[in-house]
């Protein structure tokens, strides 16, 4: 299907990621971004950094320090139109060259780290049994959220693109576990927060903030994990992305598997859907008023997160990621021995306790990246003066619908 959407030139950008959590390096290719796009590698740098944050992470945070080392597409910090590659180091395959090496020669058979307790919730023993292998180790080593850093240089590129046309993709933290945020976040308060130098849960509400700190606390003293909800925030964009005419131009419906595709999400929501369900009609749809003053159109709210029929309406684009709790416990649940058959306590690995943060901005490279491709898709452009031109022309005709 993708690819078929590739053929007829459908979906302008395409993204890919390769690499393992021990393995040399993580790998990010894409391709389709216009030329003239101004590039700061620090602007990367930043994402990574903020990816890398929150209270809750593992270890392995203390030793990354994660950083996009671009190999082509960008020249003279600007982009050419030829496909982007860039490259994030993992700092800890030092320590795994001869546990996981490229060629058998250079294995030490005495260092092999196999995995024969499946973790319940992991990809562990379905990965296992698809790839018919006897232990997770090649499994787990790929269903790594490390992956992710690769996910966010490349959405930190779509981010910068659409911020040319000042459209911005941010996001905060609204529940950790049991403990929700209770009051909207209005936007200059999630800029501040993504512009802080020290990031504790993400939560643009102090108070709040601290009883997730107790939550997340809660889970380290007992060797439990645990989930929480992020909101990710798309502002200034126009009306008109995505399309309600078939089910695969659906914003929605691609912002959905975007967000649903990250390690850990088992849900997504627009809007406010979930309430909406078990409302009335008319307390869920957002009213329409025009200024004349401004020639637009604006809403009495915002319930529906920026989207109607699939196609972006003007105001805030809002979506939400659900993680369950993370599947690696210190205190570990039943499970099987793969290799006796018999019970046993699943496997336990340095992990993390919470991501939720971390998440959010995962889930800010994931919208951004199909933001910029539907937004390539409408207005085109091999540079940026041509993307521009077909953009400013667009703008002018909605000013005078
Ligand atoms: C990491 C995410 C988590 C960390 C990982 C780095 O990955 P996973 O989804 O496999 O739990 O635990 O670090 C390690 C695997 C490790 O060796 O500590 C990330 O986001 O970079």
């Amino acid at each position: 299907m993708l690819l078929d959407c590739y053929h007829k030139g459908r979906f302008m950008l395409r993204f890919e990621t390769a690499g393992e959590s021990h393995g040399e390096c993580l790998v990010a290719t894409l391709t389709g971004m216009p030329s003239g796009i101004p590039i700061s590698v620090a602007y990367l740098d930043r994402q990574l950094w903020r990816r890398q944050q929150g209270f809750g992470r593992g270890g392995r945070m203390k030793i990354e320090t994660d950083q996009a080392h671009i190999v082509s597409g960008v020249r003279h910090s600007q982009t050419i139109g030829s496909p982007i590659a860039l490259l994030i180091e993992n700092k800890d395959w030092k320590n795994w060259q001869t546990i996981l090496p490229v060629e058998s020669k250079d294995a030490d058979p005495t260092k092999e780290k196999p995995v024969v307790r499946p973790r319940p919730g992991h990809a562990d023993l379905p990965g296992a049994i698809k790839y018919n292998y006897p232990d997770a180790r090649y499994i787990l080593e790929r269903a790594s959220a490390r992956e992710t850093t690769a996910r966010v240089a490349a959405g930190a590129l779509a981010k910068t693109f659409l911020s040319q046309f000042g459209i911005e993709v941010l996001s905060h933290v609204i529940g950790i576990g049991p403990v929700r945020l209770e009051r909207p976040a209005n936007w200059e308060e999630i800029v501040a927060l993504s512009q802080r130098d020290e990031v504790l849960l993400g939560c643009v509400d102090s108070e709040t903030e601290t009883r997730m700190k107790e939550a997340v606390d809660h889970a380290y003293r007992t060797g439990d994990t645990v989930g929480g909800v992020f909101e990710v925030v798309a502002h200034g964009l126009p009306p008109g992305i995505g399309s309600h005419i078939a089910w695969d131009t659906r914003l929605d419906g691609r912002l959905a598997q975007a967000i649903v595709s990250i390690q850990a999400v088992k849900g997504v929501e627009i809007g406010d859907a979930e309430q909406g369900a078990h409302a009335y009609g008319s307390a869920v749809q957002d009213t329409i008023h025009y200024d004349k003053g401004a020639h637009g159109f604006h809403r009495g709210s915002n319930r529906a997160g920026g989207l109607e029929g699939g196609i972006t309406n003007g105001e805030d684009l809002i979506v939400r990621g659900f993680l369950k709790p993370i599947s690696t416990l210190r205190r570990p649940l039943e499970s099987v021995d793969l290799t006796s058959r018999e019970p046993a306590l699943a496997a336990y690995e340095r992990s993390d306790v919470a991501v939720v943060p971390a998440a959010g901005v995962i889930g800010e490279a994931m919208v951004a990246l199909v933001l910029a491709s539907a937004f390539l898709e409408k207005f085109g452009g091999d540079s940026m003066l041509e993307t521009k031109r077909n953009f400013d022309g667009y703008v002018a005709q909605v000013k005078n619908f």
